[in-house]
């Protein structure tokens, strides 16, 4: 059947289709260069490949509706209600469209970069590539009433064209068996198409796109994906679960000369900017000039607000492009007939014009947004005024530092009494509140890879201390100095002189205002330390029990009642003492060691970023600027922040 085939071919074959031949077999030589690589990630390209050309019919104004179905046995089938590849023979090919589309290489057909596709432009570019990488291929044409039918294998046409039966929708199927031959591994995801289709779906509003997975023996798994609002809707996905500085997500969007661009944006209380950028639905994760063109009409919109209604006062207090980008979550999506991807991996979008637009667009729609709804106006602008102020204080902080105590002399601070011990791994520094109980720890540790400082001798005076007098508070100095690894933007963790800084503090309202502030300060200026999983929490016991001679502690309320049943032995007469530790002052050298410095025996709770979230959410509070409901809320919940650390 093959060889018949192939003679029949020879005798058509002129030198355009001897190029067609060679272009598939180049495919099929260096596959890699073509879908990226052949691992599981290039079999998954195949898929987005096919659905890349349907998602162009839809953009051509002819279909919305995509259907992916994960047939057993790893085949992939993709249908859509477009108008259907033409079928009818082409004139200076002799060909038809169909069989083109399979089976030429498009000039454009490199990975990452060259001709792209979008609504109107080159359509079924990658279909060959596919087609190339298959085991087999078919492609069925609904059109014109009829259904028409053509089949490959590894790129080579096993069956031509033919009408296998009427039909009264329009539209394409494709379905494939990728190559084994081709890929280190045949098995698709799930999971990975049915993100990647969720992500056109935002990106391509109106369009419905169906990912079923059907396994034997399973029952059929499909889950429709359509977004009306699409990238609107796409950005309240992103910040599901997070809490919003503005409930309505800004859309903003135009078009000039075929180029369309678009943004949506919503503020979260997190601190990092997610910008998320598109060219032709393809993510350009090192931005480019859409992402530019966004940053810079932001930062001016913004500002231009603030000076306008007094927020900003002076040219000097102008918020930074990072102010304004503290907490956002954006998607900017751009479609254009002629995408440039540049950079090392081609993934940053080139063409200038599209700053020039995407920034138009910004100024004059976000501007015009912010006039009309000033309660949202207020919330970000506040947001971004936070950030300025807390990015203002860590650079005082920083200097005052400097001043102050010389850091770069590297004299160490009066309050450190430093471990033996140089190699920063296997030490430890404990930050430990209060004179009596640093006295104690000084005693008690071990020198050798222990350092102890003592800070604030009496609880800081809550009253005074605004928050951005915590970055001018002298004493956080004596602890910068003692870390080593400095603040801010000059934090360098390589120079860390404590593996294990550890926070040594009374379980009570001062001793959670402590851990607070300290968790707040890192949070803020030396997160990596949290990030790394440096910082920890000592769990000093809450109970001593006393029968007798023989004394135990206990670290919690069920530990209490166990050991103190244990001590009786069984016998409701004897009687075991059970007095609360007031707090580490109390305990002697000795005790405290055993109890919450020895390693051997200590436990230690590991600071996690969501502690750190926590505790500089309860910290804008302690430190808001009215003291009465400041008062209020450190009574009404000590508990809670007592509990932040348990
Ligand atoms: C189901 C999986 C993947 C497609 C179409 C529709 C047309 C088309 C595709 O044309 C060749 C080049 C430019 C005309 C275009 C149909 C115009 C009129 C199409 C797909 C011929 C490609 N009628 N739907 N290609 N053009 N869907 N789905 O691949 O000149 S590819």
């Amino acid at each position: 059947m093959e060889e018949i085939k192939t003679t029949v071919q020879e005798k058509e074959y002129d030198a355009s289709q001897i190029q067609v031949l060679e272009g598939l077999e180049a495919v099929r030589k260096r596959p890699g260069m073509y879908i990226g690589s052949t691992s599981s990630t290039g079999l998954h390209h195949l898929v987005y490949e096919i659905v890349d050309n349907a998602i162009d019919e839809s953009l051509a104004g002819y279909c919305d509706r995509v259907d992916v179905v994960i047939e057993p046995g790893n085949i992939i089938s993709v249908t859509d209600n477009g108008r259907g590849i033409p079928v009818d023979i082409q004139e200076q090919t002799g060909k038809s469209a169909l069989e083109v589309v399979f089976t030429v290489l498009h000039a454009g057909g490199k990975f990452g970069g060259g001709g792209y596709k979008v609504s109107g432009g080159l359509h079924g570019v990658g279909a060959s590539v596919v087609n190339a990488l298959s085991e087999w291929l078919e492609v069925n044409v609904h059109r014109d009433g009829q259904i028409y039918a053509m089949r490959f294998s590894r790129g080579s046409k096993t069956e031509d064209i033919h009408v296998i039966g009427k039909t009264t929708r329009r539209g394409t199927v494709v379905r494939f068996k990728p190559d084994p031959e081709m890929f280190e591994d045949t098995v698709y995801d799930y999971e990975t198409i049915h993100d990647r289709m969720r992500q056109q779906a935002f990106l391509n509003a109106g369009v419905t796109i169906s990912v079923t997975y059907l396994r034997e023996g399973m029952e059929d798994n499909t889950d429709v994906l359509y977004y009306d609002g699409g990238i609107r809707e796409y950005v309240t996905y992103i910040n599901n679960g997070k809490k919003l500085i503005h409930d309505d997500v800004i859309y903003l969007g135009g078009e000039e000369d075929g180029t369309f661009a678009e943004v949506a944006l919503q503020y979260n209380e997190e601190y990092h900017e997610n910008i998320v950028s598109f060219a032709n639905d393809v993510k350009t994760p090192e931005g480019g000039m859409h992402e530019d063109g966004f940053k810079r009409a932001l930062t001016t919109v913004i500002n231009n607000y603030g000076l306008k209604y007094g927020l900003i006062k002076k040219a000097e207090d102008k918020l930074t492009g990072d102010d304004v980008r503290e907490g956002i979550t954006t998607i900017i999506s751009v479609k254009l007939p002629e995408p440039q991807f540049e950079g090392q991996t081609k993934q940053k979008l080139g063409n200038a014009y599209v700053r020039t637009l995407v920034n138009n667009i910004v100024s004059e729609q976000l501007s015009t947004y912010l006039e009309e709804h000033p309660a949202t106006a207020k919330a970000i602008l506040s947001k971004a005024m936070l950030a300025s102020q807390a990015r203002v204080a860590a650079r005082k902080a920083r200097e005052s530092v400097r001043r102050k105590t010389g850091l770069e002399s590297g004299q160490m601070p009066d309050k450190l009494q430093d471990c033996n011990e140089r190699d920063a791994s296997l030490c430890e520094i404990y930050i430990v509140e209060g004179d009596s109980a640093a006295g104690s720890a000084i005693q008690g540790r071990d020198s050798r890879f222990q350092a102890i400082l003592a800070m604030w001798g009496k609880m800081l005076n809550v009253e005074k201390a605004r928050a951005d007098k915590i970055y001018d508070n002298d004493k956080l100095a004596p602890l910068i100095i003692a870390l080593g690894c400095g603040i801010g933007e000059e934090f360098n963790i390589d120079k860390l002189r404590y593996h294990k800084i550890i926070i040594m503090a009374d379980a009570d309202v001062d001793g959670a205002h402590i851990r607070t502030l300290l968790l707040t300060f890192f949070f803020r200026y030396m997160r990596p330390l949290i990030e790394n999983g440096y910082v920890y929490s000592a769990v000093p016991p809450l109970y001593k029990l006393t029968r007798g001679k023989k004394q135990r502690v206990a670290y919690s309320d069920e530990q209490r009642d166990s050991i103190s049943a244990e001590m009786r032995e069984g016998n409701p007469n004897i009687k075991v003492d059970i007095a609360r530790f007031k707090g580490l002052g109390e305990m002697d050298p000795h005790e405290l060691w055993e109890t919450t410095m020895d390693p051997e025996q200590r436990s230690l709770r590991r600071i996690t970023l969501k502690d750190a979230i926590a505790a500089d959410r309860v910290f804008s509070v302690l430190m808001g600027e009215d003291v009465d409901p400041r008062r209020e809320w450190i009574e009404e919940n000590a508990k809670y922040v007592v509990n932040l650390d348990i």
